[in-house]
């Protein structure tokens, strides 16, 4: 069913002027719809989930419900002493009640709301846009910290579960057509040595969960750069979108895979690897934004595995992508041949980095 048509499917008052295509997601299909009325006009976000990499979206809706209801319910009690202005998109319901919407041809539609006046980047655009992005995460895991993770379904069985990507990679590597991949491209067997030369160190998470050292809570599960939106008038955070991935996992995913996105000034798709690097000064800012809000819940086993969580985000991320490369493009949309492999060396020259920057990092972290 197109958009526009399900636009209307859902609570909105008002006569529907327009349906664009929004954001740069490469999973779900996102639309802003914009609804008038003679005097107000109502702007909303709609999108498609993707089943084949949600099983079960309705869980996503369930987690969303319990997280806002708990975050909007702590914001306004907050209001009085918060330095800012605090959003969180809330669930539009569909005209019968429903939090999301199964068209005819039983895709899973929802609609949040818009946030007002606020801008996201696709890339870090200064020190102090890092230190807010930090802020916003930080603020927002503290909120969600007391929310039982018995409570959260798992919408992504082994989503940021580091080995997990080792075996899909394994398994991809069987066919011939990756090992034709292979053979053809010296950027894919760069790719594949990187990975191979860091396998054991892909537990070293899960082997601290494992261990009771570190502990399940509820996390957002993509915290990147342009999820964090910034308040187009006072320059501050004000909102964390893409609630989609919430779900019980360790912050140290969602710190390193913040720190990952923002302290690389060149992007995740970066097209000239000469210029990706680990920006130093935005993972300082990152990291003390973060801290302010985070140092409530954190715990001194947490603190021990900050390092490990900064390198390894880049390289599961890579690894996810190189993955999907070799499986032949099923997980992440792409736009042009070999997309993801491009990705994956972006992600793993960023790890270098990080890993030549070792001693750095560990005196920021203290
Ligand atoms: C995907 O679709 P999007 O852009 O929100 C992915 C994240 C990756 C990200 C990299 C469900 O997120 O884990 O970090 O791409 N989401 C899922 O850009 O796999
Ligand atoms: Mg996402």
């Amino acid at each position: 069913m197109n958009a526009s048509l399900v636009a209307k499917q859902f609570a909105v008052e008002g006569f529907l002027v327009s349906v664009d295509p929004f954001g740069s997601g490469n999973i779900n299909d996102t639309f802003r719809a914009t609804f008038r009325t003679t005097f107000s006009e109502m702007r909303f976000i709609l999108q498609r989930i993707r089943r084949s990499v949600f099983p079960e979206p309705q869980k996503i809706m369930r987690n969303m419900r319990i997280v806002t209801d708990v975050c909007h319910r702590k914001l306004q009690e907050m209001d009085e002493e918060a330095d800012r202005i605090w959003q969180l998109p809330k669930i539009i319901q569909t005209k019968d009640g429903q939090d999301f919407y199964i068209d005819a041809d039983g895709e899973f539609w929802r609609a949040i709301s818009n946030i007002a006046s606020a801008v996201s980047y696709e890339q870090v655009q200064s020190v102090d846009h890092a230190f807010e992005a930090g802020t916003v995460l930080g603020c927002f895991q503290n909120l969600i910290s007391d929310i039982p993770c018995e409570n959260l379904e798992y919408v992504i069985p082994g989503f940021h579960v580091t080995p997990d990507y080792l075996k899909q990679m394994d398994e991809a590597l069987k066919t011939s057509e990756a090992q034709s991949l292979l053979e053809h491209s010296r950027e894919a067997r760069a790719c594949l040595r990187l990975i191979e030369e860091r396998r054991d160190f892909c537990s070293v998470l899960e082997d601290a969960k494992a261990a009771g050292k570190l502990t399940l809570r509820a996390t957002h599960g993509d915290p990147k750069i342009a999820n964090i939106l910034i308040d187009e008038t006072t320059g501050k955070g004000t909102c964390i979108v893409d609630l989609d991935t919430i779900q019980p996992g360790l912050v140290h995913a969602d710190i390193g895979d913040a720190v990952r996105s923002c302290c690389n000034p060149a992007g995740e798709d970066a097209t000239d690897l000469h210029s990706v690097f680990f920006d130093m000064e935005m993972f300082a800012a990152i990291y003390k934004g973060y801290m302010r809000h985070a140092k409530k819940f954190f715990t001194e086993e947490d603190h021990k595995y900050l390092y490990d969580a900064v390198r390894i985000l880049p390289l599961e991320l890579g690894l996810r992508f190189f993955a999907d490369y070799l499986a032949g493009n099923v997980y992440f949309k792409t736009r042009y041949k070999d997309h993801n492999l491009k990705r994956a060396l972006v992600q793993l020259r960023l790890m270098e980095s990080i890993e030549s920057r070792e001693q750095q990092i560990r005196r920021v972290i203290g």
